[in-house]
């Protein structure tokens, strides 16, 4: 056992029980959306999770402990602390673990800790990728490499263009990572259901995901899975208000001279400041309809 790993009572005995259990990230609590809509869908994608029979462990980093399962006040603290709490990326937890301080945690960083507490499936909205213009910036996500290297599915509803998406799949297809389109043959764009790209395989079944995933854990795969969830018809966005919404806040971000850790949480923070709300409503609904599937699929692969 990790000595570094705090796993809370409800989720070890779920997973001794072979009970499903599903992680959830908390940089989406802190740098993903504002306070307090953030701690009430924190709550709220908890309680989906339940009514879909799963266990929630939401992840971070709380006072150095590196944490599978967070108490309604620990998620309360992360969401109103906000931006005050580091985004925590795999090359932060040492400092942060050394140092006894807080951190949130990405994509990258709660599939490495659902992966120390033997969590398998794990919820969020959207994960980060190749950035437009890493062709000079170089800005890569480290969730690209994490997908590479740990084996743990991830549900999202895409990733939304403010990456270079077909740029990304790419990244995705040398590192040897299925990406699964759910019900679609399309890559899904976060706020609205389709990119123009391709996804590797349609599933249309839990019980088809958790066969794929099966099969590349028992080949001894050593990366994960991404499986790319489009938003419900009805929560979906205007393909042309969000697109000049995200130009803006790329263009201010050039302006501002935004880089490194700091670009996707200004990136988000100003879409939904240009949006008015609008894509804070979007996001809520793909988050909670991505922590059903992946109830169901973790409940198909007990
Ligand atoms: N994209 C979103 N919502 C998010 C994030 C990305 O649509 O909340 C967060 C996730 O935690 C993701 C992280 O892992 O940002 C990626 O940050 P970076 O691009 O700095 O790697
Ligand atoms: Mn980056």
């Amino acid at each position: 056992m990790n000595a570094y790993l705090d796993i809370s009572p409800e989720v070890r005995e779920a997973l001794a029980a072979g009970k499903p259990v599903v992680a959830l990230e908390s940089t989406i609590i802190s740098h993903g959306m504002p306070y307090p809509k953030n701690v009430e869908t924190a709550l709220l994608v908890e309680q989906t999770i339940r009514e879909n029979g799963a266990v929630p462990a939401t992840i971070a980093i709380i006072g150095g402990r590196l944490k599978a399962g967070l108490s309604a006040s620990e998620i309360e603290y992360l969401g109103k602390a906000g931006r005050g709490v580091a985004k925590a990326s795999r090359r932060d937890l040492p400092a942060l673990v050394a140092r006894g301080a807080d951190g949130a945690t990405t994509v990258t960083t709660t599939m490495m800790i659902a992966h120390m507490a033997g969590i398998r499936i794990f919820a969020t909205g959207g994960i980060g990728g190749v950035h437009r213009g890493a062709e000079t910036s170089m800005d890569i996500s480290a969730d690209l490499e994490e997908l590479a290297q740990t084996p743990v599915m991830v549900v999202c509803a895409g990733a939304k263009s403010i990456l270079d998406l077909g740029l990304t799949l790419e990244y995705l297809e040398t590192k040897g990572v299925p990406v699964i389109g759910y019900g679609t043959e399309e890559l899904p764009a976060f706020y609205t259901r389709k990119s123009g790209f391709s996804v590797d395989y349609r599933v249309d079944s839990p019980e088809e995901l958790a066969a794929m995933f099966k099969a590349q854990r028992e080949m001894g795969y050593r990366g994960g899975m991404l499986v790319t969830n489009p938003i419900p018809e009805e929560y979906a966005m205007d393909k042309a208000v969000i697109d000049a919404a995200i130009e803006q806040a790329l263009k201010e971000a050039t302006e501002q001279g935004v880089h490194g850790k700091e670009t996707t949480p200004f990136l988000l923070s100003r879409v939904v400041e240009l949006t008015g709300g609008d894509s804070l409503k979007s996001n809520i609904q793909l988050v909670l309809n991505n922590a059903r599937l992946a109830a169901k699929t973790a409940a198909a692969l007990q």
